[in-house]
């Protein structure tokens, strides 16, 4: 502090006892005028330099009296060299007691007071460079779970993506099997029925029957095969060789041969599994693979496995009401037998008339059927329709999740500004306090649990970031106090409720929790979601220390 004087004039050098307990930006102002008057500094007084500091109040401001109590209500100076100025009130100046904040002790007459501002300024400096140092490891963990959000946001970017080509895709084909289902319920049953009885039809549902069959047959026969190999596997481990027996050593032969496998004896003597020598089922005696010649178009047994039952479970009175659709379709588009298309255009009126009239005529008279409409058989094609619709439903709903989800990342009152916090959602804090467990999952549920016996209790919900009014959401402080309410009600008292006042540090624990008043909890913990990295005003200002 004592540089500044250096470059003040040589008046006000001679001033400083007058200057006594100003602070260092308003030092300069303590200088007597040539005519060694002052003036105070509000500018309402002119007064001699002699009453300045005299004990005495002159100004209406107070100004006149810095370095004593004379004035009411004014600040004191402790320039603190060693250590950092700062106020204390005037008041208690010269009041015999030695300031904590006045580590030099000019708020006391020489000798009251011990100058300790070389080691409180030691002690502080250590403190400052311990924080530091901690805030410059906190913050390369921050910054990893700010890394963190990133990726969630790209990956929920992701997958809302993939979500709106499913919805576009699902949507299509809902409405085409809402347009199946309200063609089959516009249908008569016996319209139905006639079409069921298309040769096509009752072939295909033949089909069908004949593969479900099969199907039942091949699981039948694959299950007796299983059984068949484990018989035959454990009489080829287990046969006796020295009883010679032809038809045993026979029937080991012909399955190790059918199912590709080393013979015994030799397995017996290089002490070697089937598995060891990398022969299985699938797998010839030379080592090659075996693989099925399947003719294009035909199935494998892995899609027999895995596609036959989608096959077999289609919807086939949609498939006939689509194919009846596309029939007419083609026909329709041909215009060879549309009569119209060969009439003028002045006769088509009279012609369409003649068309309907007769073709009620025809119908009426039992000559050709007419299309009913009403109730049909619609059960398969409204349950189409209706898992489909929830299969849509399903993957809306898992997209705007997916979008909030999104949003409250790098919301403010969510995640943080950087999404620092994300990383955390879900993390629990534990700490043993008395005879309980104290628990709280950031961003869910805060608990007392008791460590011997007896039930837990659920302290709160998480509700808001530092709901004070004076803190400005997306600030530092914001995110130093997490709100927790509505938890179990107290017995003739409050719902319970948890504070949780979060500092820096290179871990996530709780540090400590009290019972403030009953049934109100708080909890304190560090995190290094808090440290921010240090910025040159910080390096700045130690160095400065
Ligand atoms: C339980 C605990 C205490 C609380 C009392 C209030 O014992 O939740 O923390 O003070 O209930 O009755």
């Amino acid at each position: 502090m004592f540089w500044l004087l250096l470059f003040l004039p040589l008046q006000a050098l001679g001033a400083v006892d007058k200057a006594f307990g100003v602070s260092s930006d308003l030092l300069s102002k303590y200088v007597p005028s040539k005519s060694n008057t002052w003036n105070c500094l509000d500018g309402s007084k002119q007064i001699p330099w002699d009453f300045v500091n005299d004990d005495f109040c002159d100004c209406p401001d107070g100004s006149d009296e810095p370095g004593t109590g004379a004035c009411r209500n004014q600040s004191f100076y402790c320039q603190n060299v060693g250590h950092i100025g700062s106020f204390i009130p005037n008041s208690r100046v010269k009041d015999g007691l030695c300031e904590p904040n006045c580590c030099d002790g000019s708020d006391e007459r020489p000798g009251v007071c011990r100058n300790t501002c070389e080691e409180v300024g030691l002690a502080y400096k250590k403190q400052i460079e311990a924080e530091m140092k901690l805030r410059k490891t906190g913050s390369k963990i921050r910054a990893k779970y700010i890394a963190f959000a990133h990726k969630e946001k790209k990956r929920l970017e992701d997958i809302i993506q993939t979500f709106a080509a499913e919805i576009a895709v699902r949507t299509k084909e809902v409405a085409r099997i809402r347009d199946i289902a309200e063609r089959a319920e516009s249908l008569s049953a016996s319209a139905l029925e006639l079409k069921q009885q298309s040769p096509l039809y009752t072939s295909l549902i033949t089909h069908s029957n004949a593969l479900k069959s099969l199907q039942r047959e091949h699981k039948k026969h694959l299950q007796r095969e299983k059984e068949l190999s484990d018989v035959l596997d454990s009489l080829r481990t287990g046969y006796n060789p020295n009883y010679q027996d032809m038809a045993v050593l026979e029937a080991v032969r012909g399955w190790e041969e059918l199912a590709g496998l080393p013979h015994i004896n030799d397995v017996r003597k290089d002490s070697v599994s089937d598995e060891e020598a990398g022969l299985d089922e699938d797998w010839d005696s030379d080592g090659l693979e075996i693989t099925e010649d399947v003719e294009d178009e035909m199935w494998t047994a892995e899609d027999l496995e895995n596609d036959l039952d989608d096959l077999l479970n289609q919807d086939y009175i949609s498939l006939l009401l689509e194919h009846d659709e596309y029939v007419q379709a083609s026909s329709e588009s041909s215009i060879l037998f549309d009569v119209a298309s060969y009439l003028p255009d002045s006769v088509i009126p009279k012609y369409e008339e003649f068309k309907e009239t007769l073709v009620s005529w025809l119908v009426s008279l039992g000559v050709i059927k007419g299309e009913a409409p009403s109730s049909a058989d619609t059960s398969r094609s409204r349950q189409a329709l209706t898992n489909a619709e929830n299969e849509l439903n399903k993957v809306v709903k898992e997209k705007e999740d997916a979008e909030n989800e999104l949003k409250e990342i790098f919301n403010i009152h969510g995640y943080g500004m950087e999404g620092e916090w994300k990383k955390l959602d879900g993390t629990c804090l534990r700490t043993d306090v008395g005879d309980y467990t104290y628990e709280v999952c950031l961003f869910g549920e805060a608990k007392q649990i008791p460590i011997k016996s007896g039930s837990s209790f659920t302290l709160g919900k998480f509700a808001s970031w530092n709901p004070s009014p004076d803190v400005k959401p997306g600030d530092e402080e914001y995110y130093k106090k997490q709100v927790y309410n509505r938890g179990h009600r107290c017995w003739n008292g409050p719902e319970r409720n948890v504070v949780l006042l979060l500092s820096c540090g290179t871990e996530n624990v709780l540090t400590s929790v009290v019972e403030l008043e009953k049934c109100e909890y708080q909890f304190t913990g560090t995190t290094p979601a808090l440290c921010l990295p240090l910025d040159d005003a910080d390096i700045k200002s130690k160095d400065e220390l």
